[in-house]
C-alpha cells in the first residue's frame, strides 16, 4: 500500500522514501565555521564536525528540485491594521527597551478569523518574470524593499532578481559547496529556506536552512543528513553576503533524506520558526523513528514547528513551550511542513503539511498560540491514517484537506493569505497549491471555524498554465504573490 514513489518525482515529497543515508558524496562537512552559536541539537544524536569544522570541499550542486524555503512573512503591517500594502512596521509583540526587534513571548490572537467572502476573487492571470531558473523552490523579499526579489535555488544559490521584470541583478549567496543538494526534481534536500531578520538591514542578518553530509554515532545510529539553520551578514555591497560571516543556530540529523521541511519565517514576535519534517522513510517509522512517530517524541526537533530565539538559540525561546524535552518546539504532529507563512495582517499561522498516501492538508493556528499537536502520525489530514479508529483527544484538525485521487494531487505547497494592493478582491483569500501533475493553485477564506472555499481551484477557473510543477509560493514586500515551479517565476497578478 505504501508505494516507494520514483525520485524522479518531485511526487516523491508525499510518498515514502526507504533510501537512507548514502546520497554518494558530495557536499564538504560545510563549513559552517566560526562562531558555534550554540548549537543545540535534539536528541538525535552527535554532530557531524563539530560545532563550525571547516569542512571539505567539492560539493554536488546539483541542480535537481526539491526542498523548502523560507520566507519573511512575519513582521508586516500592524496590528489588525488593514492593507499590508507595503508598509512593514514588523515587531508590534515586541516591547522590550533597546530591541524592539528580540525574539519575545507573543501576544496570542483574540480576533481569530474572518468573514467568509461574498464571491470568489476576481479571474487571475499568472504573469511570467523567469522560465530559466535551476529549481527555485522559494522567493521572498528584504524588509521594506520594493525593489528586489530573493530566489533561492535548491543547489545553493538566493539569486537577486528586478522585482518588475525578473532580470537578474546578481547572486546574493551561493553555498552550493558545502551545502548537500539534490540532483534530481524528486530530491527534498539541499538549500531549502531563507528568512530576513525583521530589521534588515540595520540587522544585517539573513537566515537559511540547508542540508549537508550525515554522519554515524558512538552508537552506530545513521543518519543520511544534518539540517543546519545558520546566520548570515550581507556585506558592504547590498547584492552580496558574506561568507565568512556564518554563525550555526541550531542542528540536527536527518535519518532518512527525505522529509526535511525547510521552511523559515520570523512571525510578530521577531522569532524564527523553522519547519522541521518527520525525519523521511514513511509511516514515520524505520530507523530513527520514535515508537509512536517522531512526530509525536517531544524530545526530538523532528516533526515539528520549531520556534528559536536567533539571538540565543542555546536556551529555550521566551514562550515556547515549557513541557518539550527540546527546548525548540512550538507545535508538533506534522510530518513534511515543506511551507508555512504568517498572515502578515493578522499574524496566524498557515501550515500546508504534506500528507502520505491519500490527503493534503492545510492546518491555521490563531497568532500567538503554540504547542498545538497536528496530528501526524496518528491522523493523516481529518482522518485516521491508515483508516479504522484513533483517538483524536488533544488534536488540532486541519482547516482544510483534500483527497489524492482524482485530480493527479499529491503534495500541498503552503502558500500565503493575500495582502497585497493590486487585487483588492483577492484581499484576506489564502493561496496554496500542490505539485503534483494536476498543478492546481488553490485558494479558501479561513472564518476561524471552517475554511470558505472557492467550489473550482483557481488554476482551472482561470486556465492558469505552469510550465512545470509547483515548487513554492512567495510574498514581495508589497504583498503581492508569486509562485515558483522548476524553472519558473510567476507573479499572481489580476487579469484584464
Ligand atoms: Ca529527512
Ligand atoms: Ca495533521
Amino acid at each position: 500500500m505504501y508505494v516507494v514513489a520514483a525520485l524522479t518525482l518531485i511526487a516523491s515529497c508525499s510518498g515514502d522514501d526507504s533510501s537512507s543515508g548514502s546520497d554518494a558524496g558530495s557536499g564538504g562537512a560545510s563549513g559552517a565555521g566560526s562562531g558555534a552559536n550554540g548549537g543545540s541539537s535534539g536528541d538525535t544524536g552527535g554532530s557531524s564536525g563539530a560545532n563550525g569544522g571547516d569542512g571539505g570541499s567539492s560539493g554536488a550542486a546539483g541542480a535537481g528540485a526539491g526542498g523548502d524555503g523560507g520566507s519573511s512573512g512575519g513582521g508586516t503591517g500592524g496590528d489588525g491594521a488593514a492593507d499590508g500594502g507595503g508598509e512593514l512596521d514588523s515587531g508590534t509583540d515586541s516591547g522590550v527597551p533597546g530591541n524592539e526587534f528580540a525574539c519575545v513571548a507573543p501576544t496570542p490572537s483574540t480576533d481569530f478569523g474572518a468573514e467568509c467572502p461574498a464571491e470568489d476573487p476576481v479571474t487571475l492571470k499568472l504573469t511570467p518574470l523567469r522560465t530559466d531558473l535551476n529549481v527555485p523552490i522559494f522567493v521572498t523579499h528584504a524588509p521594506d524593499d520594493e525593489s528586489r526579489l530573493f530566489v533561492v535555488q535548491r543547489g545553493g544559490q538566493i539569486l537577486i532578481l528586478d522585482r518588475e521584470d525578473g532580470a537578474t541583478i546578481g547572486t546574493f549567496l551561493d553555498i552550493g559547496s558545502q551545502a548537500t543538494t539534490g540532483t534530481n526534481e524528486g530530491h527534498e534536500y539541499g538549500l531549502l529556506g531563507l528568512a530576513f531578520h525583521p530589521n534588515y538591514p540595520e540587522d544585517p542578518r539573513i537566515f537559511v536552512n540547508y542540508t549537508i553530509d550525515g554522519y554515524t554515532t558512538d552508537d552506530g545510529d545513521e543518519y543520511s543528513l544534518e539540517t543546519l539553520v545558520t546566520s548570515f551578514e550581507v556585506s558592504d555591497d547590498p547584492n552580496v553576503i558574506d561568507m565568512s560571516s556564518e554563525q550555526i543556530l541550531v542542528r540536527f540529523g536527518q535519518p532518512q533524506e527525505n522529509h526535511n521541511g525547510g521552511m523559515l519565517a520570523f512571525g510578530k514576535d521577531n522569532c524564527l520558526y523553522v519547519g522541521a519534517g518527520d525525519g523521511g522513510n514513511g509511516n514515520d517509522t524505520g530507523p530513527g523513528h520514535s515508537a509512536g512517530g517522531n512526530g509525536q517524541d517531544l524530545s526530538k526537533p523532528l516533526g515539528k514547528i520549531l520556534r528559536i530565539d536567533q539571538d540565543d538559540p542555546s536556551v529555550r525561546a521566551p514562550g515556547n513551550p515549557t513541557d518539550p524535552e527540546y527546548e525548540h518546539i512550538w507545535d508538533y504532529g506534522v510530518r513534511n511542513p515543506w511551507r508555512f507563512s504568517f498572515d502578515r495582517d493578522t499574524g496566524d499561522m498557515y501550515i500546508g503539511d504534506v500528507g502520505q498516501d491519500e490527503i493534503e492538508e492545510v492546518s491555521v493556528a490563531p497568532r500567538g498560540v503554540g504547542n498545538n499537536n497536528f496530528g501526524w502520525p496518528i491522523m493523516e489530514g481529518a482522518s485516521c491514517f491508515g483508516g479504522g479508529g484513533c483517538d483524536m483527544d488533544g488534536l488540532v484538525l486541519p482547516a482544510y484537506d483534500y483527497p489524492h485521487a482524482a485530480n493527479s494531487e499529491n503534495c500541498v505547497i503552503g502558500g500565503y493569505v493575500y495582502r497585497g494592493s493590486a487585487i483588492p478582491s483577492l484581499h484576506g483569500w489564502y493561496l496554496y497549491g500542490d505539485s503534483g501533475t494536476g498543478r492546481r493553485i488553490r485558494a479558501f477564506v479561513w472564518d476561524g471555524e471552517a475554511a470558505c472555499d472557492t467550489a473550482v481551484p483557481l488554476s482551472e477557473r482561470d486556465g492558469l498554465t505552469l510550465n512545470g510543477r509547483i515548487t513554492s509560493f512567495g510574498e514581495d514586500a508589497a504583498g503581492e504573490l508569486y509562485v515558483t515551479t522548476a524553472a519558473g517565476l510567476y507573479r499572481i497578478d489580476q487579469a484584464e
